[in-house]
């Protein structure tokens, strides 16, 4: 057994010991109620899942294991000479809820260049879709693909203890997140670069490595990436990829079938996708006033313009944050540091500057600061990687991280098969109505 599975171990098994007599206590004890109202809004504010790798403050924001996002940045170990903290330090975190040496980091890095092989029939299946098909279609396909080698799957048709669940998840789960930047990296150099696909370099940190297949070399893209796969990776349990990755696995379908589900939720608009939004946004912007840097008038006047049109303002909103992202700041540090005369960058921070008053004047909109998806894509088009098509590939390599851990916890807990009972309107106008009768 290697290290990080004998340390998961021991901390998940006696968790799981500690959490039933937890439950057996305090199976009674009432949390909170809900209203019409919350059965209406998306069940936001409704506590009902456990996750524990990290926890969603609406004022401070993320914290990973009690740890916010400058305190990692500051703690975790980092390459010689480099700044910015290494994803394999917060995925060894979110697994056993106790900071990495750099020994743990580096044995990290060394099982998941082990475990990075892809089967050629991926490469296949990815080769098959047109060109134009969106890259995070081809890759929740190809993480599909990737299926056939499940060991939760082999070792569940050949018939497991339940007490086994965990184990094999966490097999599929450090093999998983090994291959990810192997199958993004060919499907950006496949609809982008004309198929001219770069070998990975086992020497180089997962992060690293990444950017290397990407084809960017420079150092401070491959710190940006170590950077960006740390503070996409988790944002507690009830955001769309984390949930559903949640209920998908709860029917105790593998790792793989479910972050290819919840590859499909973060492509969506108003989740991952987002982060493309807004640098389609910001061109647009930019195209409709015949190009160069916009006045800050003229961004009000473009963000009014698109309420007003019925389209929200990509990269602003949260269901649950009520201040400026952590993970916004985080950016805006990096670009303050690295490219600070950027022009992109500067009309994101423009943006920044008035938005949020502007979005405040809309009563409805109840969190008017930016999230992480507003600054992310300038960085990179900073460093020349302008197809924003494939940005939320990026967030989806990175959320693996968070969403598996978590699943790892999910099997080791023992968590149950997930069905909240739904109801029909009617069925609520009728309950109401007689429980007004009787008051
Ligand atoms: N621009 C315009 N209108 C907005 C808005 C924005 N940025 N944010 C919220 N609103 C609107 C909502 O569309 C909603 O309008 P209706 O009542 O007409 O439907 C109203 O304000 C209330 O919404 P809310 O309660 O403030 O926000 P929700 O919890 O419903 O939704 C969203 C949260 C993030 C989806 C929302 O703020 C939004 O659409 N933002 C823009 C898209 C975006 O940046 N998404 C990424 C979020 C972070 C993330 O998951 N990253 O992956």
């Amino acid at each position: 057994m290697d290290k990080l599975k004998n340390k998961f171990a021991d901390k998940g098994l006696a968790k799981a010991a500690e959490v039933k007599e937890f439950i057996k206590a305090n199976s009674e004890h009432v949390l909170g109620s809900y209203t019409v109202d919350s059965v209406f809004s998306g069940m936001k504010g409704m506590i009902g899942l456990i996750t524990e790798t990290s926890l969603l403050d609406a004022e401070e924001g993320i914290r990973f294991r009690g740890h916010s996002i400058p305190e990692l940045r500051a703690t975790l170990p980092k390459v010689a000479g480099g700044s910015e903290p290494l994803p394999e330090g917060l995925f060894y975190l979110m697994l056993t809820g106790e900071l990495p040496t750099e020994e743990d980091v580096n044995d990290v890095t060394n099982a998941w260049a082990r475990r990075a092989i892809v089967p050629k029939h991926v490469f296949n299946v990815i080769d098959s879709f047109p060109l134009n098909a969106h890259p995070m279609t081809q890759f929740s396909a190809a993480i599909m693909a990737l299926q056939t080698e499940s060991e939760f799957a082999a070792a569940y048709r050949k018939g497991i203890n339940k007490k086994e669940y965990w184990d094999y998840t966490y097999e599929d789960t450090m093999n998983l997140i090994a291959r990810l930047p192997r199958v993004a990296a060919y499907i950006y150099r496949r609809t982008y670069k004309f198929s001219d696909h770069i070998e990975p370099n086992p020497k180089l940190d997962w992060a690293g490595n990444f950017a290397h297949m990407l084809g960017f070399e420079g150092e401070d893209f491959k710190e940006l990436m170590r950077l960006y796969m740390t503070i996409h990776s988790d944002h507690e349990g009830g955001n769309v990829s984390a949930h559903t990755t949640h209920l998908v696995g709860s029917a105790l379908s593998d790792p793989y079938l479910s972050l290819s589900a919840a590859m499909n939720g973060l492509a969506g608009p108003l989740h991952g996708l987002a982060n493309q939004e807004v640098i389609r946004w910001v061109l647009e912007l930019q195209e409709n006033l015949g190009g160069g840097k916009p006045s800050k008038a003229q961004i009000e006047e473009y963000i009014n313009k698109t309420i007003n049109e019925g389209k929200v303002v990509p990269g602003y909103g949260h269901a649950v944050l009520r201040k400026t992202d952590p993970r916004f700041t985080a950016q805006m540090e990096f670009a303050k540091k690295h490219m600070p005369t950027d022009e992109l960058v500067n009309i994101v921070w423009d943006v920044y500057d008035v938005a949020p008053t502007i979005l405040g004047n809309y009563k409805k909109i109840k969190n008017p600061w930016p999230n992480v998806d507003a600054h992310s894509g300038a960085l990179l088009v900073h460093y020349g990687m302008k197809e924003y098509d494939f940005y939320t590939v990026l967030f989806g390599v990175s959320r693996a991280l968070g969403v598996l851990a978590s699943l790892v916890w999910d099997r080791a807990l023992g968590l149950p098969l997930e069905r909240p009972k739904s109801v029909t309107t009617e069925w609520l106008q009728n309950t109401i109505a007689k429980s007004k009768a009787s008051a």
